[in-house]
């Protein structure tokens, strides 16, 4: 099967810098941070040294990671709460990410988040993202969600940066060219993402080859907007999504 992800070939593995591809852990905050622009786009957990708790195998031939991430000093410097994060990577026929934090401070706190996925395409006018019609969504950095999707299949053809509210199922990306379909399902999602930044965006990024837009499409599940997560101390968030083949 070809890659289901994608990975840039410009993506640089440095410590401090985020992979550009695979799925980037977004959290405590989803895009921007909401007061200080000069904090890391999409959180700190996508540069965070995680450490691993445990890797199994089952007889189903399913390969389990746990692992984690607790606030520490470094964490604090960019949000002063006290939290403890954990990422469950199951790899079988499918594949389920979970991504569950717990509030272990004495402080409420809000979050927004996303698993920021990247999916490998043929080429983006080979696709087409059916589950997001009827709905509602911000485009791009709008302050109120002015749009919304009247055709049943969304395609691609321009820059898109679409956050879609009250969301909550599965879309499912059809790949003419490579005659296959990949579902993208998730719980403890209300806002699905679709990113793609097309050619001129693209010539900003410094880890995208120009021309590599065209093989990848972004369709995340996320918390944020009128579903934010506020957890009082010793409450907890999970989010995940379940991709696979069809
Ligand atoms: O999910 C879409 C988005 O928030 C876009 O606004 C775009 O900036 C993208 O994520 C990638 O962000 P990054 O910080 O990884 O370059």
């Amino acid at each position: 099967e070809k890659e289901v992800l994608w990975l840039s070939r410009a993506s640089k593995f440095e410590v401090g810098t985020p992979i550009r591809g695979g799925i980037p852990l977004c959290f405590p905050w989803f895009g921007p941070h909401p007061e200080d622009a000069s904090k890391p786009a999409h959180g700190f957990a996508r540069l965070a040294e995680w450490s691993v708790c445990s890797t199994s195998n089952n007889n189903e031939g399913e390969t389990t990671l746990e692992l984690e991430l607790t606030s520490n000093s470094k964490t604090k410097e960019l949000w002063p709460y006290d939290f403890y994060a954990r990422l469950t990577v199951m790899v079988g026929e499918k594949l389920k990410v979970d991504l569950s934090f717990k509030n272990t401070g004495d402080k409420a706190f809000t979050t927004s988040d996303a698993l920021h996925s990247y999916f490998n395409i043929s080429t983006l006018s080979s696709i087409s993202i059916d589950g997001l019609a009827n709905h509602t969504y911000y485009d791009g950095f709008e302050k109120e969600p002015t749009h919304k999707q009247e055709a049943p299949l969304l395609t691609i053809s321009k820059e898109e940066n679409r956050r879609y509210i009250n969301h909550s199922g599965k879309c499912t990306i059809a790949d003419q060219e490579w005659n296959r379909s990949i579902g993208v399902e998730k719980l403890g999602s209300n806002v699905t993402v679709v990113w793609n930044p097309w050619q001129e965006t693209t010539k900003t990024i410094g880890d995208i080859e120009d021309a590599d837009y065209i093989n990848f499409i972004c369709v995340e599940a996320a918390n944020a907007y009128n579903d934010s997560v506020t957890l009082q101390p010793s409450e907890s968030h999970q989010i995940s999504t379940i991709i696979a083949i069809e």
